[in-house]
């Protein structure tokens, strides 16, 4: 078993979305282990999203994942970072695959409804970002 850490981002919270996803979650059989809604402050946005500092998008960036509540949990699974990936789609819902979370909820690379952990390291990393150990069941 492993675990992953998801988000459901401020644009799918804004739209409604959170049901939906977590529907979608539970039935392809991760097993959620934590789970709040909380406003993410610019300086766990910018921890967060750190391997992207460079980027042009990172501005743009963080004040999208600012901009509004969100909802971060942990999943857990096997194998669960890659398949919650493959669930998830690719960065830009243009191109996921169809059925995928981002297709169904993202409506650009900008705003793509979610996150999840790319590896393990990411994993154990965001998990202890964002919450903790109290908070996990
Ligand atoms: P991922 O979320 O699929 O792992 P990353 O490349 O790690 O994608 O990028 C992190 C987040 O940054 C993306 O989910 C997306 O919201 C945002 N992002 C990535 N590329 C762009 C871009 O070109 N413009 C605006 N936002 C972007
Ligand atoms: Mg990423």
């Amino acid at each position: 078993m492993d675990k992953s850490f998801f988000m459901i981002k401020p644009d799918a919270v804004a739209e409604n979305n959170i049901g939906g996803i977590i529907a979608i979650i539970e039935k392809s059989n991760f097993k959620i282990i934590a789970l709040k809604m909380l406003l993410v402050e610019t300086k766990l946005a910018k921890e967060h999203y750190k391997e992207h500092i460079n980027k042009p998008f990172f501005k743009e960036l963080v004040e999208f994942i600012t901009s509004g509540p969100s909802v971060a949990i942990i999943l857990e699974g096997q194998d669960c970072i890659k398949n919650l990936r493959d669930l998830v789609g690719n960065t830009n819902p243009a191109k996921a695959v169809q059925g995928t979370i981002r297709t169904k909820f993202g409506v650009d690379v900008g705003r793509n409804a979610v996150h999840a952990s790319d590896s393990s390291e990411a994993a154990i990393r965001e998990i202890d970002l964002f919450f903790n150990t109290s908070e996990i069941y």
